[in-house]
């Protein structure tokens, strides 16, 4: 076992670096396996009180500040994934303090088939789907990672057994510490500029992507965007121990790897995938984007057969689309109103609003990322943008990008809670028209995370 230093032979201190959702789950499993757990977070006692809730004193705690000494004492660093490169940790490194993630901790406790789903856009949705179609096996299944659910939950479960089957959603920040993880099956979606506040630029925040595919086998699995710049041209198809597949968006598209399967859409009405038939009408999710995301669910899962042709149409049939993704939460006052709060970078803003059906009013803002909005804008004005409402602290980029971008018609106004946004949205509207929150931007300036943002925005919509 790769890390029996948790399984308390030998040296055991473990330091767990941040004390959210990983850390709680990482230090929970580090004490039941024997190690001498000691949790740090630069949040106070008072601002952590669910984790001192769950670990109590089963861990040292040494929170609202991290201590040198502790990091140079440890024998194993596991750092969350929000934790970017901090100078304790860089000394640490540097003295050759073993340092890892919860993911590559996890994976060496894990026998079941691993399924990975990497890139900017689409991860939630792909690692959802394809963990319905597992479950549609009747094997055990674990569908978590980014996603929600750390992965180190899988540990000593059916799912994470060799019966079981585990789909796994990958950020770059999780992939970051990656080394040993073995995918049977590893998707690259797609790569647009995004933590653009963490990487040094785009090839950095690929290049952290890309290592899901380091440890790739002969009879694994890769499923690659051909419509993807990055990921196309990555090389993949010269790596000729690993089975390259992969899809397109792109109506008639002809795939050009080695062992191309699909052509997106024939006739515009079946998906053909490995030579098999998913009608299109059988999916209940909408969006070009989508199909894209569906077509890699189907190649994940069939490219090895990890699930039957059966469990896979099932699943694309009773799917539906993830909370906070496009999603129509009301029809009030002669307009639908949309929540697309997970869409916090400019490319996921742009996919929503490519071809939307009426004219809108888009609430968007929030904490910048970095990058330009450019690409937003010229959506916006391309699919009848009626005004934008701007929130939060990149209100005034935004607007500046607006009046840079040839886009004069898009009147903008201001609001300062979630509240006033829908209101003066509503006022901006017409009949028959939407209001989308679709924010390209992460929430944190305004609201505990994105979830919150689009709950706070149902709740306005409801209150009208
Ligand atoms: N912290 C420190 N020191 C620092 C920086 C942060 O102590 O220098 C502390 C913070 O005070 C905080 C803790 O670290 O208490 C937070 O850790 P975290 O940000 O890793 O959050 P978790 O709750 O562990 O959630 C993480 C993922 N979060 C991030 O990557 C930012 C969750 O993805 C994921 O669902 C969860 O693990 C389970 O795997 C969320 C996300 O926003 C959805 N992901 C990004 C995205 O999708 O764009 C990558
Ligand atoms: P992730 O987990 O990578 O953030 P999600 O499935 O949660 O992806 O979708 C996030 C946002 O990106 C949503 O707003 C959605 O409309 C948009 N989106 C989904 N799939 C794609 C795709 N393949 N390309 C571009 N944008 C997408």
């Amino acid at each position: 076992m790769d890390y029996d230093i948790v399984a308390g032979v030998g040296p055991n201190k473990v330091l767990v670096v941040g004390a959210g959702k990983t850390g709680i789950a990482v230090a929970r499993f580090c004490h039941s396996r024997g190690a001498q757990v000691t949790v740090t977070d630069m949040r106070t006692g008072a601002e952590l009180h669910g984790a001192m809730q769950a670990l109590g004193d089963r861990v040292t705690w040494e929170l609202g500040k991290h201590i040198q000494r502790s990091f140079l004492d440890a024998d194993l660093i596991v750092v969350s994934p929000g934790v970017p490169e901090i100078e304790p940790l860089r000394v640490a490194r540097k003295k050759g303090v073993r340092i890892t993630g919860e993911i590559e901790l996890a994976a060496s406790f894990i026998q079941a088939p691993l399924v990975g789903v990497t890139g900017t856009n689409g991860k939630s949705t792909v690692t959802a789907l394809a963990g319905e179609m597992a479950r549609q096996t009747g094997k055990p299944t674990f569908v978590g990672g980014n996603l929600g659910t750390p992965l180190v939950d899988a540990i000593d479960t059916p799912a994470g057994s060799a019966k079981g089957l585990v789909v796994v959603e990958l950020s770059s920040f999780q992939l970051e510490t990656v080394e040993k993880l073995h995918p049977r099956a590893a998707a690259f979606l797609n790569l647009t500029p995004d933590h653009l506040d963490r990487y040094a630029n785009v090839e950095a925040y690929g290049a952290a992507k890309l290592k899901l595919a380091s440890n790739l086998r002969s009879d694994d699995v890769m499923v690659v965007n051909a419509d993807d710049p990055f990921f196309a041209h990555a090389g993949f198809q010269r790596r000729s121990f690993t089975r390259v597949l992969t899809y397109s968006g792109q109506p008639r598209h002809h795939a050009a790897a080695r062992e191309a399967i699909v052509d997106g859409f024939v006739d515009g009405s079946d998906l053909v995938a490995l030579g098999e038939r998913y009608p299109i009408a059988e999916l209940n999710l909408v969006g070009r984007h989508n199909l894209g995301n569906a077509l890699a669910a189907i190649l994940l899962m069939r490219g090895n057969d990890l699930a039957s042709y059966d469990a896979v149409r099932k699943a694309l049939h009773v799917f539906r689309p993830l909370p906070h993704r496009m999603q129509l939460v009301a029809e009030a006052r002669g307009l639908r109103f949309y929540d697309d709060s997970k869409a916090t970078n400019v490319d996921s803003v742009v996919a929503g609003l490519d071809g939307f059906p009426t004219p809108f009013v888009l609430i968007a803002g929030g904490r910048d990322k970095g990058g330009s909005y450019a690409p937003m804008i010229n959506a916006m004005r391309d699919n009848r943008c009626r005004a934008a409402v701007l929130i939060g602290e990149a209100a005034d980029q935004i607007a500046a990008a607006i009046a840079a971008t040839n886009a004069p018609h898009i009147p903008i106004v201001r609001a300062a809670s979630m509240e006033e946004a829908v209101t003066r949205a509503v006022a901006a509207a017409e009949a028959g028209d939407s209001v989308v929150l679709s924010p390209a931007c992460s929430s944190y300036d305004m609201f505990d995370n994105y979830e919150h943002r689009g709950r706070l925005f149902r709740a306005a919509v409801e209150a009208l």
